[in-house]
């Protein structure tokens, strides 16, 4: 059997030349498998990848560093398998090793600092985070779901790694959504260098701190990943990038992964991109490479990607067997390259360390695996009754009495839009907060600063952010590039470090590339990690119909897809007073906030006010009666507000006395309101533009009917669009949106029950 015949089981370039995957080359000749059919033809193979020369290099280590190196290396693989055998006891419930990857993470480690720099790790980490200083008990008080676990308090997986001391930010499960925020947490501190006032109040800013992120080979066929290095080259942050090359995704092998099955490649066109590889299961090779990526960053040069090649020696996690899909003899190849092997090896070879003395140290890391396990296992897990701590900030209460300051309010000027109240409520508080970043699409004057003087400014596609620019500077206020996820992916980078990001997202229709990052990160932060770590960031969303002309994809609304999030808070103002004030609350609170503007309301005579003064808000939670009535009440948000009050104006003619309460927060939404209103008029109506099946007014309706039943005298009705989309035929949009007549009909219908 020849060599190349069973590489193709691998993969075979072109030119009969081995892909650099393939570590199994050699090995995989020793032994002899059936003649197995070439793959099928359904990915071209790209052509040979020309080789570069080796870097010889080799980093001068001391011999008590070597031995340090090696230890670390060996004390992850020891963990590793001390919770595979624990998981096999059913004392642990879940476990995913980090075996193969062991060289390049110590070696990153080594170059990298603890509490300084920042970490962006992935659940391979394990090596990375001992190196930085983890203790194996840290390790395992998250195997078995301590409260004591530093990373998650007992919330998430094994190797979900999170150190607040350390500077490591809590990791979840989604692959690659750490990119875009370890961008913008490196971006926290470029904007510090350029914002005087900022500087002390970024988090632990330092010069010449560096952002440390991982990512698997598969990981790298996220959208994230392109955009997280698009940024990160355009702004030439100090991050870098570890590509750890495993070959698998799981059960998908790299080639059909990436195209031409080699991700370096592909990533060379990023300009300021200091692009290294290196044998990741090598650890001096490993070390060199590390230290040439980060001095790159260091020195502020750029972003470095460094791309390891490692092995999986282990299956996917536990969950998997990668029998069912890897040949044996490509399995023992893997066995040939593992690091600790190798570096133990060397160390033998050249006197480092004896046989005996390397023995020894094995020894004793196992006993310190085992002493680590015994205390973790006595360490108990969270109380039940915790499971609600964290959702919100246990500090800042924005439904509180401090955030309410509507009383006697006193208002000045000529009356405003709910854009101009909007656009005054930023400046005020960009002013009064240097840490406020304003970033999306278009929300910038004039991106060419040369220019600025010379045009009126874009301001955002609703003007909302007009002059914020002119007034604060471009390192405050800039345009994104158009990704969404890029957006909110960065603010939660940004507001780790202790900024408070103000984004924009251009329509609520194109929130959705965002709502990963939205639904997985920006609303879990802080409960993921037992209120270590939070991303109290503001996104801005224009929302909603009634445009004539808006149809399907500028008309969205479907709001109760948020309000289903816990953590995030859902702010959806009517007027512009309360846009006013309910944005200052925002920015004011610390916890992830959806704050929604009706683009129909936006300019609408009837809902603009005079101005507030600078410290107006109102608090989360607090409904307005709109008007006050008897004989029904009309729950209600946004721009059925408007159209219940013309409705009850009508239903007065016939003698029906109609009370409308406009919630202004839908999460949290005032109970206390509905309930006093609904137990005065005995009758409930709710009322919104969203589409009715499965919405926002079946979760109040069903709580009315199931905590005041016994005050009803009818059936809670719902008004609301038909489920369907939004038309671009104003006559289509007519009938699909909820209309006066429409809550008139209800109003009519309950009352006369
Ligand atoms: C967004 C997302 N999709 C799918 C998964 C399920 N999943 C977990 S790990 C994984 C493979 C990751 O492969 P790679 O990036 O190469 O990292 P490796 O596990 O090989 O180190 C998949 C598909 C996930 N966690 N997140
Ligand atoms: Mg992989």
């Amino acid at each position: 059997m020849s060599d190349t015949k069973v590489l193709r089981l691998v993969k075979r370039s072109e030119s009969g030349n081995l892909p650099e995957t393939a570590f199994t080359a050699k090995t995989v000749a020793k032994t002899e498998p059936k003649p197995v059919a070439a793959p099928a033809p359904a990915l071209k193979p790209a052509p040979a990848p020309a080789r570069q020369p080796k870097q010889k290099e080799r980093p001068r280590l001391s011999r008590a560093e070597m031995l340090k190196l090696y230890r670390t290396m060996y004390l992850s693989r020891r963990l590793d398998d001390k919770e595979i055998q624990m998981k096999g006891q059913n004392r642990i419930f879940f476990q995913i090793s980090g075996a193969g990857h062991e060289a390049i993470l110590v070696a990153a480690g080594m170059c990298l600092k603890p509490g300084y720099d920042w970490f962006y790790p992935y659940y391979r980490d394990r090596a990375l985070c001992l190196q930085l200083g983890m203790t194996p008990l840290e390790q395992l008080l998250q195997s078995v779901g301590a409260e004591a676990d530093p990373a998650s308090h007992g919330r998430q997986m094994p190797s979900h790694w999170g150190h607040k001391k350390l500077n490591i930010v809590s990791q979840s499960s989604p692959t690659g959504t750490q990119l875009l925020q370890a961008v913008g947490c490196a971006e926290a501190g470029y904007r510090a260098k350029l914002i005087k006032e900022l500087k002390k109040r970024v988090k632990n800013f330092r010069n010449d701190e560096v952002v440390y992120v991982s990512l698997g080979d598969g990981t790298s066929s996220e959208g994230e990943f392109w955009e997280a290095l698009n940024t990160a080259c355009n702004l030439k942050l100090p991050v870098v990038f570890l590509c750890e090359d495993n070959g698998y995704a799981i059960s998908v092998p790299v080639e059909v992964q990436t195209a031409g099955g080699d991700v370096s490649k592909l990533v060379r066109g990023f300009p300021n991109l200091f692009i290294q590889r290196c044998d990741g299961t090598d650890a001096l090779e490993s070390l060199a490479v590390m230290r040439r990526a980060v001095d790159n960053c260091r020195k502020n040069r750029g972003p470095s990607f460094v791309h390891a090649k490692v092995i999986r020696p282990y299956s996917h996690s536990l969950s998997d067997d990668e029998r069912l899909y890897r040949a044996d003899e490509e399995r023992a190849s893997d066995a040939e390259h593992d690091p600790i092997k190798r570096f133990g090896a060397l160390l033998t070879k050249e006197g480092v360390i004896d046989q005996e003395g390397l023995q020894k140290l094995k020894d004793e890391v196992a006993r310190e695996v085992n002493e680590a396990a015994d205390q973790a296992l006595a360490s108990p897990q969270p109380a039940a009754e915790t499971a609600t701590a964290f959702v919100y900030s246990p500090v800042v209460d924005p439904t509180s009495k401090e955030f309410d300051t509507e009383e006697n309010v006193q208002l000045s000027g000529n009356p405003g839009t709910m854009v101009d109240l909007i656009n005054r409520g930023l400046h005020t508080e960009m002013k009064r907060d240097p840490r406020i970043v304003v970033f999306g699409e278009d929300v910038a004057d004039c991106s060419r600063e040369e220019s600025l003087e010379k045009v009126k400014g874009k301001g955002g596609v609703f003007k909302v952010t007009a002059n914020l620019q002119r007034e604060f500077g471009s390192a405050r206020v800039f345009n994104s590039p158009l990704a969404e996820a890029n957006i909110v992916g960065r603010a939660i980078g940004m507001a780790a470090r202790g900024l408070k990001p103000v984004v924009e997202i251009q329509f609520f229709d194109y929130i959705w590339p965002a709502m990963h990052q939205i639904r997985n990160e920006l609303a879990l932060m802080r409960w993921r990690s037992g209120n270590e770590f939070s991303a109290p960031v503001v996104m801005r969303v224009p929302v909603g119909g009634y445009l004539k002309g808006g149809a399907v994809y500028h008309s969205q609304s479907g709001v109760s897809l948020f309000t289903q999030i816990p953590g995030l808070r859902v702010v959806y103002p009517s007027t512009a007073l309360d846009a006013n004030g309910l944005l200052r609350t925002s920015i004011r609170c610390d916890d992830p906030v959806l704050f929604l503007e009706h683009k129909h309301l936006y300019r609408q005579a009837y809902n603009k006010s005079p101005y507030p003064p600078d410290d107006f808000m109102i608090p989360f939670g607090k409904a307005k009666t709109v008007r006050a009535g008897t004989d029904i009440s009309i729950i209600t948000y946004g721009a059925l507000v408007q159209r219940s009050f013309v409705a009850a104006k009508k239903a007065e003619q016939q003698g029906v006395n109609v009370e409308i309460i406009d919630l202004r927060t839908m999460s949290p939404y005032d109970w206390d309101a509905i309930a006093e209103s609904v137990k005065k008029t005995s009758r409930a109506i709710v009322a919104h533009e969203d589409s009715l099946s499965f919405g926002y007014g079946a979760e109040i309706a069903a709580r009315i009917s199931s905590e005041l039943f016994e005050y009803l005298d009818a059936p809670v009705r719902r008004v609301a669009a038909l489920d369907t989309f939004v038309a671009y035929a104003p006559q289509l949009e007519d009938a699909i949106l909820p209309q006066v007549a429409d809550v008139l009909e209800a109003i009519v219908e309950v009352s006369s029950y």
